[in-house]
């Protein structure tokens, strides 16, 4: 009995010289209507489906391969078992099947296409059939891409039948592209439903968007959300969400509650909740331009809160807050007390939420648990490329300290050390950050040399009056002892730095010089 290979392409291109080489390899070729009429008029034999199926193509061709004699063929183990159900239901079966699907995308680029032309297009029995046969890959070669018709006939001339690691690759192919295919669709309608409500405004989304989503894996990202506008209002902008994230963070947060998340504050969410979550006790943190201008930690949700604000009253207003904890009715109350554009926290008492709702604008965000969540990754856009690092999640604790000086600090300074590191690194840098009694007195943040940004910091733990027993906290080294000298002036009784600069030296001299305790982390926290 001839082996037998199913083709069914939009795409034709290729398909003649694929279905001469399969029919010389002594294939027999079933094919649907378009496809069927291509191959034939070429010269090549071939079967029409309906033959196959003994069944009409119906529906305006919707319903063409559907039919058990095709998908039977395709999922057949080639056990006993299964081929004897075969052999009993007169199906024979598929071991090559080339499919590539009804146009969609191209179709809903065009301009001035209507819903029903772009809900033509949604290919029904394609992907069935792909995924039929990518499921059967252990016995089907499936051929989703033109491009791998010769692969699959030389694989074929040489040895007969296709290489199991051939097939898998090719079903993972075919997987990834239905799913893609899927995702086009979805975007698509979430575009139609948007247009047609009054209340969304629509961004059409450009270009470099698709070519994005088209980049990375396919079907690994969802457009859910066309923001209002980006960073600025003449940037357009969307949210894409991963699919298949594990875990809480900014971008898998319910909103309960407030006005449409702007660019702004879902960057800023982001950057907020992934500061509180260094902290096992605890902590509340109110960031501003994505840096914390406020960050606390204590013995409950409300003092965290209370002591955040008042590190920074100045530039809290307006800013976004995240709590690494349930936020209780106290919690809730004085957030209302000022102006705030977000909260982000785990969960809310209903109490909570009833004081919340006072504000109307306020946007509530809730996480749920922040425990085991996937590791995630860090993206940034160059032109012409995009630069992919893991998450920094790197944390040190005090056994992991170096003290390098003759004094060490004492057990609140050391804290305080430990406090102030957690916080430095969700700063940008250049960034210093002094703090004392877990909370922190001054934030500097992306000045362009160290001591400016130690400079900035200092001052405003200055004008909070607080003038001595300061923890200084550095995201990479000191390079010169500039910043030693200026903090003890500040009233800085201890530092913490990774260490590593060749003008160490100098820098261990001038704190011991000035009775400073300085630990080294080993570790940098550069955030650009
Ligand atoms: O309309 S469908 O969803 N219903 C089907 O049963 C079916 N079978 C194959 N689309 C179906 N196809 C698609 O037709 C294939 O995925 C391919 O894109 C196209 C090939 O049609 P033709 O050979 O008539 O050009």
């Amino acid at each position: 009995m001839k082996r037998r290979a199913l083709i069914s392409v939009s795409d034709k291109q290729g398909v003649v010289e694929f279905a001469q080489g399969l029919v010389e390899l002594g294939f027999e070729i079933v094919s649907t209507g378009g496809t069927f009429k291509t191959i034939r008029a070429a010269g090549v034999p071939a079967t029409y489906v309906t033959e196959v199926t003994g069944f009409p193509e119906i529906l305006d061709g919707r319903v063409k391969t559907l039919h058990p004699k095709v998908h039977g063929g395709i999922l057949a183990r080639r056990t006993e078992d299964h081929l004897r159900q075969l052999d009993e239901n007169a199906i024979v079966p598929i071991d090559v099947v080339a499919v590539n699907l009804y146009p969609f995308r191209q179709t809903v680029a065009k301009p001035g296409v209507t819903l029903e032309e772009a809900i033509e297009n949604i290919d029904i029995g394609g992907p069935a059939m792909v995924r039929a046969s990518a499921k059967n890959h252990a016995a089907v070669t499936i051929v989703v891409n033109p491009a791998h018709y010769n692969t699959v006939l030389e694989a074929l001339r040489t040895h007969g039948s296709v290489p199991a690691d051939l097939r898998r690759q090719l079903a993972q192919e075919a997987f990834a592209h239905t799913a893609e295919y899927d995702t086009a669709i979805a975007a698509y309608l979430l575009k139609q439903t948007a247009e047609n409500d009054d209340t969304t405004e629509v961004v059409e989304t450009s270009d470099a968007f698709a070519a994005f989503n088209n980049m990375v894996v396919p079907g690994a990202l969802t457009q859910v959300q066309a923001l209002r506008y980006g960073e600025n209002p003449h940037q357009k902008a969307v949210f894409l969400r991963e699919n298949n994230y594990q875990g809480a963070g900014a971008g898998t947060a319910r909103q309960l509650w407030g006005k449409e998340l702007s660019f702004n504050n879902l960057y800023d969410l982001n950057a907020a909740l992934e500061l509180v979550r260094e902290f096992d006790v605890p902590a509340a943190a109110i960031i501003k331009h994505n840096n914390p201008c406020g960050t606390a930690i204590g013995a409950t949700v409300v003092e965290a809160y209370k002591k955040a604000y008042d590190a920074d009253p100045l530039s809290a207003f307006g800013g976004i807050i995240a709590f690494n904890r349930p936020v209780d009715s106290d919690t809730a109350n004085e957030i209302v007390k000022t102006f705030m554009e977000a909260v982000i926290a785990p969960s809310f008492d209903e109490g909570a939420i009833e004081i919340l709702k006072t504000k109307k604008g306020l946007r509530i965000m809730e996480t749920g648990s922040l425990e085991g969540a996937d590791p995630t990754y860090d993206v940034k856009k160059i032109r012409g490329g995009f630069l992919l690092q893991e998450a920094d999640t790197g944390s040190v604790t005090a056994d992991d300290l170096q003290c390098v000086t003759e004094r060490k600090p004492t057990e609140q300074e050391l804290i305080d050390l430990l406090f102030t590191w957690k916080v430095v690194k969700h700063v940008k840098s250049n960034a210093i950050v002094v703090g004392k009694d877990g909370v922190t007195l001054g934030v500097g943040a992306g000045q362009m040399n160290r001591v400016g940004s130690a400079q900035i910091a200092m001052e405003q733990a200055k004008a909070a009056g607080v003038t001595s027993g300061i923890a200084l906290a550095s995201d990479a080294f000191l390079p010169f002892k500039d910043t030693v000298e200026a903090a003890a002036t500040y009233g800085v009784t201890a530092i913490i730095q990774p260490g590593g600069s060749i003008r160490d030296a100098e820098s261990i001299e001038a704190a011991n010089r000035l009775g400073i305790a300085m630990v080294f982390t080993g570790m940098r926290h550069f955030k650009h």
